[in-house]
């Protein structure tokens, strides 16, 4: 058991691109005695240090490529897949993306992300609740993402454990979805705290359900009040523009001499 959040980290990532699978140790170097509190609460700190340097590595190494990197985090089912298939269609031909997706079984979302033509790696952990950057840093050796692309790092769905592993992304996109309830931002602080945009999804469900937009938005600023937020549906498309507009601001065009 990882001592940091109480998942399974340490089991076996299993890599998959679509027409290539090959599994590899995870490596953490975690100690599992939960003998003594002192103990645990060093063992998580090195966890998350160690995991801090990590990511520190692929930051410099996306910062070197000009590749933005986003961390899609939300619960199970907001829609961080549904998003990504109608981005990677609307915005194909304007800016190169690939993709990671974490789950903890399945290839089925690489198969969604592999169906709209784009490169992905699958990275299954297991019983473990969060990507990190270790994990990350092994997808993206065997994904190679290009120069000044834009890498979408789709997290495991939890909106609790992601928030303490910096992946070395650029930004974190926070997602909800209008069935969620509006009390999410109060019940997760730290999600909504460490991230820089949240995304309310499934703004076509709304006459359907008591959700209250303008307390969700009230209660995402008092845990974090630089956060920005977009309302959008992937179903029906509405809002998606300010999402595109959104990523288009990030990506930073190279210099020309
Ligand atoms: N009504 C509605 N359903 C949506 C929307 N976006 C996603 N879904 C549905 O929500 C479910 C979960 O979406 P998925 O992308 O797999 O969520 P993920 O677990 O966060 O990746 C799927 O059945 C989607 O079709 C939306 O904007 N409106
Ligand atoms: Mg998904």
């Amino acid at each position: 058991m990882c001592a940091t959040c109480g998942c399974d980290a340490e089991g076996k990532v299993t890599m998959h691109e679509p027409g290539h699978q090959h599994e590899h140790d995870h490596g953490h170097q975690h100690d599992h005695s939960h003998d003594h509190h002192r103990k645990v609460v060093d063992v998580e700190k090195d966890v998350l240090h160690q995991n801090d340097l990590l990511a520190e590595r692929n930051r410099g190494y996306f910062d070197a490529k000009n590749i933005l990197a986003l961390n899609l985090v939300s619960s199970p089912g907001s829609g961080k897949t549904a998003l990504l298939e109608r981005t990677l269609t609307d915005l194909k031909g304007q800016l190169q993306f690939c993709v990671i997706e974490g789950d903890q079984q399945t290839t089925n979302d690489a198969d969604r992300i592999h169906a709209t033509g784009t490169k992905v790696v699958q990275i299954n952990t297991g019983k473990g609740c969060h990507l990190d950057a270790h994990m990350v840093l092994h997808a993206v050796q065997g994904i190679k993402p290009a120069e000044n692309s834009v890498l979408f790092i789709e997290n495991v769905g939890n909106l609790v454990c992601p928030a303490m592993f910096d992946l070395g992304e650029k930004e974190r996109v926070v997602i909800i979805s209008v069935t969620e309830g509006d009390d999410k931002p109060l019940k997760y602080p730290d999600m909504f705290y460490s991230s820089t945009l949240c995304i309310i999804n499934k703004t076509d469900l709304l006459p359907y359900v008591p959700f209250d937009m303008e307390k969700v938005k009230i209660n995402a600023k008092k845990v974090n009040h630089k956060l920005e937020i977009i309302e959008l549906s992937c179903t029906n498309g509405e809002g998606l523009d300010r999402w595109y507009d959104w990523l288009k601001s990030k990506v930073l065009v190279p210099e020309t001499v």
